[in-house]
């Protein structure tokens, strides 16, 4: 008889630990798919968007170049550069691209800025600073501006699916790699791209500055949590790539059209989908070992952010793996 009630008791105790991980497991798919739905980007409407060159003059987004379309033969590089309230880091960065671009390529460049809902005035600060202080020419600097904050994907995206040039390189408002590095990205990406010009990406890499003071130097949390966040990029993300987060990337016109109205993901982990959406679509990577200095007034909030990136890049891994998120649909 007592045995009897301890094994109906030993099933209760199996039955319960089933039915709770069966709840657990509905819960966390539910949660999953709700997080999907909600994560697919979309383009910003034309209320959510001001364009300007450096005349301040708007134009509707129709008026934007499309990079489906032909590009301007004229202009071989455009920089885009993602900005968030920079209106105290963006000087020396756009001093040190410009006086670069204008020896190296005159005439042939442009930039655009996306300024992503900042609350500085970033957008005229820019303006500003391309007639007074860089005097440049109409088209040469032109800003988009989204009225609400979406993310540094989702700007990387919105720029790069419109510049003019044959290439296009996003590089981060901090200044803190050396533009004329992008020589190298250049040299690299024409090795790639062959005599039939096929897509081909070139990103910057710190990976060779691991051990180096500006590593070293930054405090035991952020380390830590660098660390942990590039085990979860070699588990889920991409492993053949050593530092898929360097905000210095470079890509030509096909690898754009290849990759970027692909792109799901705007906040800080979209570096890594646009590296799976690459390697997923055989698109060669070359990564070149670039300068990079530490620049005060980062806008990432250590915690929040890395619990963020984390959960993102589960996110897309599970997302391409269940075919919600699919390779060859835009989105
Ligand atoms: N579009 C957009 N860009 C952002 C946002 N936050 C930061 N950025 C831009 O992303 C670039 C890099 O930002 P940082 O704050 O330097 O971050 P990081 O370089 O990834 O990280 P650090 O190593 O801490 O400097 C800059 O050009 C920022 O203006 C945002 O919410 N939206
Ligand atoms: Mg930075």
């Amino acid at each position: 008889m007592g045995l009897s009630v301890l094994v109906e008791q030993i099933q209760n105790v199996e039955l319960k630990k089933l039915l709770s991980t069966v709840i657990i497991a509905l819960l966390v798919s539910g949660y999953l798919v709700v997080y999907l739905l909600s994560h697919t980007p979309r383009l910003p409407f034309k209320e959510e968007l001001e364009f300007q060159t450096i005349d301040g003059e708007s134009v509707v987004k129709e008026n934007l170049p499309s990079v489906s379309e032909q590009g301007d033969d004229d202009i071989l590089l455009s920089v885009v550069v993602p900005s968030y309230n920079e209106t105290k880091r963006i000087l020396i960065m756009l001093r040190d691209a410009i006086s670069y671009l204008q020896v190296r390529m005159p005439r042939r460049w442009e930039i655009v800025i996306v300024d992503d809902g900042s609350k500085d005035g970033t957008s005229d600060y820019c303006l500003k600073l391309s007639r007074e202080v860089f005097r440049l020419e109409k088209g040469q600097l032109r800003v988009v501006k989204f009225t609400k904050n979406r993310g540094k994907g989702g700007a990387v995206r919105q720029g790069l699916l419109h510049i003019r040039g044959r290439y296009g390189l996003f590089a981060d408002a901090d200044g803190a790699s050396k533009f004329s590095d992008v020589d190298r990205l250049l040299t690299s990406i024409e090795k790639l791209e062959g005599s039939k010009l096929q897509a081909a990406v070139a990103i910057g890499s710190r990976a060779h500055m691991v051990n180096t003071d500006a590593v070293v130097e930054r405090s035991f949390i952020r380390n830590l949590l660098m660390y942990g966040l590039h085990t979860l990029v070699f588990v889920f993300g991409v492993r053949s790539i050593n530092d898929t987060q360097c905000g210095f990337k470079l890509f030509n016109r096909q690898a754009i059209n290849a990759i970027f109205p692909y792109l799901h993901t705007e906040g800080w982990i979209f570096d890594v989908e646009i590296l799976m959406l690459a390697l997923r679509k055989r698109i060669p990577i070359a990564e070149v070992p670039i300068s990079w200095h530490e620049v005060d007034g980062s806008k990432m909030d250590l915690a929040r952010d890395s619990i963020n990136m984390a959960k993102d890049l589960v996110v897309i891994r599970m997302a391409y793996i269940l075919h919600i998120y699919k390779d060859d649909k835009e989105c």
